[in-house]
């Protein structure tokens, strides 16, 4: 006898990735509310660039409400190679979810922006008003571009029809079940895997650039629960930054050092300043989060590092890398 169904049913597209794996254990720890159902959905349950797919999806589950995670996704070097693939994948999954969505009466979404697509040109600190003011950084123009169509989208769908559509801003995002691949992924995976890879070989860290550029890192497990916040009580259409404070920004160099003092590595640290740094920087304001939620606590870097890095030790045969 199938489960008697909850008034809600939460579609959460990308829901095998690193930032849906994070919703789900905060769902399942206990946010879970009990006219809630959710439905975490990979490539498997369909190719989301493929439109009928897509409605077959929709059709299937009837979703009243849809986290929008499901992209192709890479840290600087993965998308410094496919900028094209970035822009054409991307922007066929985000029309299909959104269009299917409006087709099927979906009374609200929430898609994934990323702070990675804000103009390389610009003031600080960068803040939602500013999405569209000026090209993006060069290595991740396919991906940025998609990303900031979503934008363009949620307006229209508003405009045009009423839809509740509304996205947020997530700056560097890490923690379990990444995509620990040392080519493809970002930064905190990478440095991850490669630091397991030199305790067991008994060779040096390499970091690669300089070590200069500056980042903040929202641990996976705050942004997940700071979805379930805009799921059920943010109503605008206009989109949300969801970072650690400016304060908490650190250079590549300090990050590094975080996991090597987290997975006890006591091998050299060497920089490649062959390989390229990327964006310097792109210090985003979270103070319009702070203005809704002023006493939201942020899970402190160290202590997030160093839970991840634990997860990855523990589950290395599993991991993607
Ligand atoms: P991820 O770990 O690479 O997961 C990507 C998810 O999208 C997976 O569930 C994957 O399914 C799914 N997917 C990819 N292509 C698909 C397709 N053609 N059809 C259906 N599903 C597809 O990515 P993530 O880091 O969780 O990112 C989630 C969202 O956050 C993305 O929109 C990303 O742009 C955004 N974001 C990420 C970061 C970050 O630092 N990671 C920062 C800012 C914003 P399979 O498992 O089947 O491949
Ligand atoms: O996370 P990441 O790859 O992407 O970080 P971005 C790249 C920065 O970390 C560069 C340095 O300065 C790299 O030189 N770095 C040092 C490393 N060691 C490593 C390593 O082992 N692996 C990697 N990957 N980097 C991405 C965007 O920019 O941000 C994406 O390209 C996405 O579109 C993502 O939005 C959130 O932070 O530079």
């Amino acid at each position: 006898m199938a489960e008697p169904r909850g008034q809600k049913c939460i579609l959460v597209t990308g829901g095998s990735g690193l930032v849906g794996k994070a919703i789900e254990k905060v769902v399942d720890d206990g946010e879970r509310r009990p006219d809630e159902e959710w439905i975490f959905a990979s490539s498997k349950d369909a190719d989301l660039t493929d439109a009928a797919a897509t409605r077959a999806l929709f059709e299937k589950h009837r979703p009243t409400h849809v986290i929008h995670l499901a992209a192709m996704v890479g840290g600087l070097f993965r998308n410094i190679k496919y900028n094209l693939d970035f822009w054409r994948r991307n922007m066929h999954i985000n029309d299909n979810v959104l269009h299917s969505a409006y087709d099927s009466g979906v009374q609200k979404v929430v898609s994934c922006l990323s702070t990675c697509i804000f103009p390389d040109k610009t003031t600080y600190p960068i803040d939602e008003t500013m999405i569209h003011s000026g090209p993006p950084h060069n290595s991740n123009f396919g991906y940025s571009y998609a990303k900031r169509m979503i934008d363009v989208q949620n307006r229209g769908y508003f405009e045009q029809h009423g839809c509740r559509f509304t996205a947020v801003i997530p700056t560097n995002v890490f923690g379990p079940h990444d995509n620990y691949s040392i080519e493809d992924g970002h930064v905190l995976p990478g440095l991850i895997h490669k630091v397991y890879l030199a305790k067991r070989n008994g060779t040096a860290l390499t970091v690669w650039g300089t070590g200069k550029p500056r980042r903040q890192f929202i641990y996976s497990l705050d942004l997940a629960r700071l979805f379930l916040w805009v799921l059920r009580e943010y109503d605008e259409v206009e989109p949300i930054i969801l970072s650690v404070g400016e304060d908490d920004e650190v250079s590549i160099r300090e990050a590094a050092e975080c996991v090597v003092r987290s997975m006890d590595f006591k091998g050299e640290l060497l920089f490649d300043t062959t390989k390229s740094d990327g964006q310097f920087k792109k210090t985003a304001s979270n103070s319009k989060l702070k203005r809704y939620l002023p006493d939201f606590q942020f899970t402190p870097f160290e202590q997030a590092v160093k839970e991840t890095c634990n997860w990855f030790c523990s589950n290395y045969a599993i991991a993607r890398k």
